[in-house]
């Protein structure tokens, strides 16, 4: 290791001034800093029982683990969060306004702190399995906006995590982009490029201290597959084979990148199974457990992402047959894995999932009845703006049936009808390319609503005959406004609603 002060996460937490502004490592809860957090949520408490603010602005790749955005939540310690998160209290005090939280693209954040949009970095808080004398970082399960938080941030503080092996050195390709006037391309022509270093380079002057440990990443077990998630994997991979078949997606097929959650693991899952798809590539973001189970038996040959979100039984088997993986294998920092110029060069197929989906294909990822927020935008739209072919999925109801995730109009909008091109529930593919408005809401509805929504659906817009979109703005939310009066979309009366 180092010529570095070993210091306690205590100690470490206590250089730390009221409103800093601090860049964690941590990409979902992979790669996440954990102990030094924990010790700042303490500190924090300590100081507010004391009568004294202390709060930091919390900026990281995305969402992280309980040690970093809950604690530090229940602590009331954070005064500003970006760019993402996905934990129920820091959820929760967003929601009610205790928390100003920032929701934004994650290709763009790294540029954006590089600019100074963010403000001035205190510290940057990192990760590492290994850091040498002349300040050569190796990030442990992700690496995010780590390597541009060491860049900008005046001071450096390492939790070394012996969890993640020293010898996964090799396993990154880290790499900034020059700012402008000076960008040039990015030179990453297939997934399996490496243009940059296997190290984090910083000044070791900068690194205060280091804090030992061996916590392992608090990444959250997955629901059990249901017959839904199942289906819409299926009805996925079905239409990927379709494609292949109509020779608009090459015999060879092009790389797939894949949202987080149970319905991407399905979708993965499927795929798998469907003997039409031939061995494919992964330029994706985060590399879920399908992924590691598909690359087992070689249908993924390669996988380039930012974040190895795995369990920790997955982790260490990764780490017990690094040779096998090292090939196969690759983690890039988020301004890469999500960067436009080469999603639309390499021509990646997204799938990611929707909240709410309307009847002309606009997307809300992010929001609950357009007003809570649920995670963020996370990468989705890096990927949905850019790709060759963009897939959004969902279950096409929510909350026991009691909510249509097919709705007049999104009550909020992340991904817009120009970028949108295929949804895919258990019910089926609406396949929106080269159809007008009053088309799509035909086949959104027809294709891929539930059953016992489709007249509803039908309902509205089969009273708009004019105007290049079937809308009309005085029952554009009456679904919404009829589950906040009874707890359940159905029983809109829609003679009522004058169109
Ligand atoms: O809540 O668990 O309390 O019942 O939303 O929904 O169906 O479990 O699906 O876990 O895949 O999450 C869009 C949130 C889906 C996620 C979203 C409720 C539902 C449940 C979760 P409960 P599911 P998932 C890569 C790309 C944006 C970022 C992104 C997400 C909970 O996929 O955050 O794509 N995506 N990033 O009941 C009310 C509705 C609802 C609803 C679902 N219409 N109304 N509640 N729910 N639909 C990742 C990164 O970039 C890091």
């Amino acid at each position: 290791m180092s010529s570095f002060a070993t210091l306690t996460p205590e100690e470490a937490a206590s250089l730390l001034r009221h409103n800093d502004t601090v860049g964690f490592s941590g990409f979902t809860p992979a790669g996440a800093a954990k102990v030094i957090p924990k010790a700042i949520a303490a500190r924090a408490q300590n100081e507010h029982e004391a009568g004294r603010p202390f709060k930091i602005g919390v900026v990281t790749g995305a969402s992280t683990g309980r040690s970093l955005d809950g604690e530090l939540a229940k602590a009331d310690a954070i005064s500003f969060r970006t760019p993402y998160q996905s934990d129920p209290d820091l959820r929760k005090a967003i929601n009610e306004g205790r928390t100003r939280f920032f929701d934004m693209h994650l290709s763009l954040l790294p540029q954006q702190v590089r600019y100074g949009f963010l403000g001035k970095f205190d510290w940057a808080i990192i990760e590492a399995a290994d850091v040498t004398p002349n300040g050569e970082i190796i990030p442990t399960a992700s690496v995010g906006a780590s390597p541009t938080f060491c860049n900008v941030a005046e001071n450096i503080l390492i939790e070394l995590n012996h969890f993640h092996p020293a010898t996964l050195r090799g396993l990154h390709d880290i790499y900034e982009p020059l700012d402008p006037p000076h960008r040039r391309e990015i030179p990453i022509y297939k997934p399996s490029d490496r243009i940059g270093t296997p190290f984090i380079k910083v000044d070791p002057k900068k690194i205060r201290g280091v804090v030992i440990n061996n916590a392992p990443d608090e990444t959250g077990a997955f629901d059990a597959p249901s017959d839904v998630t199942n289906q819409i994997g299926r009805n996925v991979a079905d239409f990927l084979a379709q494609e292949i078949q109509a020779g608009r997606i090459p015999k060879s097929f092009l790389p797939i990148q894949s949202g987080v959650g149970n319905i991407a693991n399905a979708v993965l899952a499927a795929m798998g199974e469907n003997k039409e798809i031939p061995p494919f590539e992964m330029y994706s973001e985060v590399i879920q457990e399908s992924v590691i189970a598909l690359m087992r038996t070689d249908k993924v040959t390669f996988a380039s992402g930012v974040s190895l979100t795995v369990g920790k039984e997955t982790l260490s088997g990764i780490y017990s047959d690094l040779e096998f993986f090292r090939p196969r294998l690759l983690l890039r920092p988020q301004e890469i894995t999500n960067h436009p110029e080469l999603v639309r060069r390499m021509g990646v197929i997204s799938i990611n999932t929707a909240i709410e989906v309307d009847l002309f294909g606009n997307v809300n990822s992010t929001h609950v009845l357009g007003k809570n927020v649920m995670n963020g935008i996370g990468g989705s739209g890096d990927f949905t703006r850019n790709a060759f072919i963009s897939i959004f999925t969902c279950p096409s109801t929510a909350k026991s049936d009691k909510i249509s995730t097919i709705v007049p109009l999104v009550s909020h909008m992340d991904h817009s009808e120009h970028s949108v091109q295929i949804i895919i529930t258990e019910n089926g593919i609406a396949d929106l390319r080269g159809r007008s408005p009053h088309e799509r809401a035909r086949l959104i509805v027809d294709r891929c609503a539930h059953p016992s929504f489709r007249d509803e659906l039908h309902g509205y817009f089969d009273a708009v005959k004019d105007g290049q979109t079937p809308q009309t703005l005085a029952g554009a939310f009456a679904m919404h406004i009829q589950l906040m009066k009874s707890g359940n979309m159905h029983g809109v009366d829609w003679k009522n609603i004058h169109i």
